[in-house]
C-alpha cells in the first residue's frame, strides 16, 4: 500500500504565493494529493504538533509563526510518500537546504522555514489526526 504523509505549507509559504509552486513540485514528482484544508492553527494544535519541541528555546517562535496566519493542511501519498517528500523540502535550515530542493530555493529562516512535513511514519500518525478525521482520509 502506498504511503502516506503530512504536509502543512506554513503561513509565510501562504503569504508569499508560493503554495502552487510546491504543489507543482510534489504532484510532478508523482505524488497524489489525498486531502488539503486552508485555515489558520490554534495555539492548542500547535502545541500538539510541536509537542516533541516543548522546552527547547526556538519552542515560542515556532508557535508564533505557524499560529500567524493561515495554513494549508495536506495529506499526499505515494511510494515512500515521507523519505520522498522531505528529500523535496530539504534540511531544516534553508541556508544548509540544498538548491533544488523547497527550502533551498525559497527560504532564509530556520523557524519559518515554509514548510513542515512529518518526518516518520509513526510522525505522520500522530501529526496528521490532529488536523483530519478519519472519514475525510477515506480514499
Ligand atoms: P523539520 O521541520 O526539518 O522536521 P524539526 O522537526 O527538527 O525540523 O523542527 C521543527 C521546526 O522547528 C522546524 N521546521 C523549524 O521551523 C524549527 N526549528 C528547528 N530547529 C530550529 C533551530 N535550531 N532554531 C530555530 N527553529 C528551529
Amino acid at each position: 500500500m502506498a504511503e502516506r504523509t503530512f504536509v502543512i505549507l506554513k503561513p509565510s509559504c501562504v503569504s508569499r504565493g508560493l503554495m502552487g509552486e510546491v504543489i507543482a513540485r510534489l504532484e510532478r514528482k508523482g505524488l497524489r494529493l489525498v486531502q488539503a484544508k486552508m485555515r489558520n492553527i490554534s495555539q492548542e494544535e500547535a502545541r500538539r504538533l510541536y509537542k516533541v519541541h516543548e522546552g527547547k528555546p526556538f519552542f515560542n517562535d515556532l508557535i508564533r509563526v505557524i499560529t500567524s496566519g493561515r495554513v494549508m493542511l495536506m495529506v499526499w501519498e505515494g511510494r515512500s510518500a515521507v523519505e520522498v517528500v522531505r528529500k523535496l523540502i530539504g534540511a531544516t535550515d534553508p541556508v544548509k537546504a540544498e538548491p533544488g530542493t523547497i527550502r533551498g530555493d525559497y527560504g532564509l529562516d530556520i523557524t519559518d522555514n515554509l514548510i513542515h512535513a512529518s518526518d516518520s511514519v509513526e510522525s505522520y500518525e500522530y501529526e496528521h489526526a490532529i488536523f483530519f478525521t478519519r472519514e475525510e482520509l477515506e480514499s
